[in-house]
């Protein structure tokens, strides 16, 4: 199984990070996504969206999309409940959180957008419509679908645990802020997201954003 992979992408976090609580082997291929490296005909024969993460699995087949991979691979295990309120959270998660705040995050810090321009500041409100529904459901739960861990968990945190980095402030979120440490708190969990680098800046980079 390999994981084409962008390693300061929370999309492809989200994966890594179910792959290491499972416990499943993996090859990584790093894939420069601000160096161009999805732009040639070979990444759009494995992605035609020439996004990651993509998932190889079983070997010549190829499954983009973060939260399909991590509904594939979490398959006939625990982090997967027979509870649809899961689905739910994979796609709202998709349409909803990271536009707001993965899309605000990568923007700010890669000098796309500046804090006060109009689309930021559209963002920065959707960002907060989110985080407010959010802390309104973990109120009353530990975690997002049921009584425990699952892929709901896993694909809100990506792009939640970084929200700072957006300049959002999760201060008046502490059912977030609980739950944020409740997922870090869970058997086999990893971070090895990392920051952007510099080639991801605009002017500088070679990727579908430019
Ligand atoms: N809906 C897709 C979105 C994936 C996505 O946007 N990936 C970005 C990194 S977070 C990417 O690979 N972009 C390619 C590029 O910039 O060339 C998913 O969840 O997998």
């Amino acid at each position: 199984m390999k994981l084409y992979d962008y390693a300061a992408s929370a999309n492809c976090y989200k994966v890594r990070l179910l792959l290491a609580q499972l416990g499943r082997d993996y090859g990584r291929v790093q894939v420069d996504i601000f160096a161009g490296d999805t732009l040639t005909d070979e990444f759009a024969a494995i992605n035609p969206a020439r996004s990651t993460p993509v998932l190889e699995h079983p070997a010549g087949v190829f499954l983009p999309e973060s939260n399909a991979i991590l509904l594939h691979l979490a398959k006939a295990t625990p982090l997967l409940p027979d509870d649809p309120q899961v689905y739910r959270w994979l796609f709202f998660e998709q349409a909803d959180v990271v536009p707001a705040i993965g899309g605000l995050r990568f923007r700010l810090i890669t000098g796309r957008l500046q804090a006060e321009e109009p689309d930021a500041l559209r963002r920065r409100a959707a960002a907060h419509d989110v985080l407010a529904l959010l802390d309104g459901q973990l109120a009353q739960r530990d975690f997002m679908v049921g009584d425990g861990y699952s892929v709901a968990d896993i694909c809100l945190y990506g792009y939640v645990h970084v929200a700072h980095e957006a300049d959002l402030d999760l201060e008046p979120y502490p059912s977030v802020r609980a739950w944020l440490q409740g997922v870090e708190s869970t058997p086999g969990y990893v971070n090895d997201l990392e920051p952007y680098p510099p080639n991801a800046r605009v002017g500088a980079s070679r990727s579908i954003y430019d």
